[in-house]
């Protein structure tokens, strides 16, 4: 008889699905349910999307990282995900959009965070199913003390993801099967087989995520507009990060820094330019850098009215464009 095989966060470890496939014995005819959490954290998340999209009887549920990438709500495990699952991020998303929150059958309910226990699942708050920031906020208005789950006393028992339990699942037996084992933190990948209620398990690679998030560093950066970023911006971007520092890190915000220092260094040569600009030009009115001209024509050229025309990195090199001062040390950020 073909059974339900729900499956916890995975987060990217395409090899503890597998593992996990594997050691359930599934069968072409068996339901692969995943709570949600496909992606984010773990070394292959685009693997985890196709193999859920290429299979027939499998389901997943919006998980709240799912979220983040449908709405665009990036930080850094989502622009690490971008990054990996490259030209088939696009396709992946738009398959997102679709998922449903929930799934029912007559022995099971699953969700990915929570719900309100005695309200349909279809009645259902979806920030709450999804375990969305808002939410985990309405949740905790539900329930000021303790767990959702810990009043659960549905007819249906029901699966769940989304806080990490352990090393072993959260089971009431006949009732709750919380299993978001952290996979992607190196401890185990949990499901549940319905409907005999078996749990089955397996090991995960050493902390993926910590590894991810250190090898995903400097190309993350890469990604960033340096050019229109303030200089604020810049330092604030250069100074957060995921983990551990990886072997390329310290080289690659050297680089910037020096860059940025260049392009400061640039505002007291613009400023001492322009007068001897004004030697040069015949045609002030005509010229892009009339209002510098005219400014030092009546001796009110400060270095602050060049410093506010620098707030950025491409605007410095297009003052500097303007009045004639070679930049092509400074023109790009280091790649
Ligand atoms: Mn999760």
């Amino acid at each position: 008889m073909a059974r339900t095989l729900i499956i916890g966060d995975i987060h990217g470890c395409y090899d503890e699905l597998r593992d996990l496939l594997d050691v359930a014995a599934v069968a072409a005819d068996d339901v692969v349910v995943s709570v949600g959490d496909l992606v984010d954290r773990g070394p292959q998340p685009l693997e985890v999307v196709d193999w859920f999209r290429a299979r027939a009887n499998s389901v997943v549920l919006m998980g709240n990282h799912e979220r983040k990438h449908v709405r665009g709500v990036y930080s850094y495990a989502q622009e690490v995900a971008r990054l990996q699952m490259g030209a088939g991020y696009a396709a992946s998303v738009a398959w997102m959009r679709g998922l449903p929150y929930f799934y029912e059958t007559p022995d099971i309910r699953v969700v990915h965070a929570a719900m309100v226990p005695g309200i349909p699942l279809a009645a259902q708050d979806e920030a709450i199913l999804a375990g969305t920031t808002a939410g985990e906020t309405k949740l905790r208005a539900h329930f000021p003390a303790g767990h959702w789950h810990d009043r659960y006393a549905d007819a249906v028992p029901i699966a769940f993801g989304h806080h990490v339990t352990g090393a072993t699942p959260l089971v009431r037996e006949g009732a709750i099967y919380g299993l978001d084992t952290g996979a992607c933190h190196g401890l185990r990948l949990t499901a549940l087989s319905v409907p005999d209620f078996r749990i089955y398990a397996v090991a995960a690679r050493p902390d993926p995520w910590k590894a991810t998030a250190r090898a995903y560093q400097v190309p993350v950066l890469r990604t960033r507009a340096w050019a229109t970023m303030s200089w604020r911006k810049i330092e604030d971007a250069l100074a957060d990060r995921e983990g551990d520092a990886g072997p390329d890190l310290a080289r690659y915000t050297d680089a910037l820094r020096g860059w940025v220092a260049a392009l400061r260094a640039l505002v007291p040569l613009l400023h001492a330019r322009v007068p001897v600009l004004a030697t040069e030009v015949t045609d002030v009115d005509g010229h892009p850098a009339k209002a510098l001209l005219f400014a030092h024509a009546r001796g009110r050229l400060t270095l602050e009215a060049i410093e506010s025309r620098c707030p950025t990195p491409e605007a410095t090199l297009a003052l500097a464009a303007k009045l004639g001062v070679p930049t092509s040390t400074q023109a790009s950020a280091p790649g």
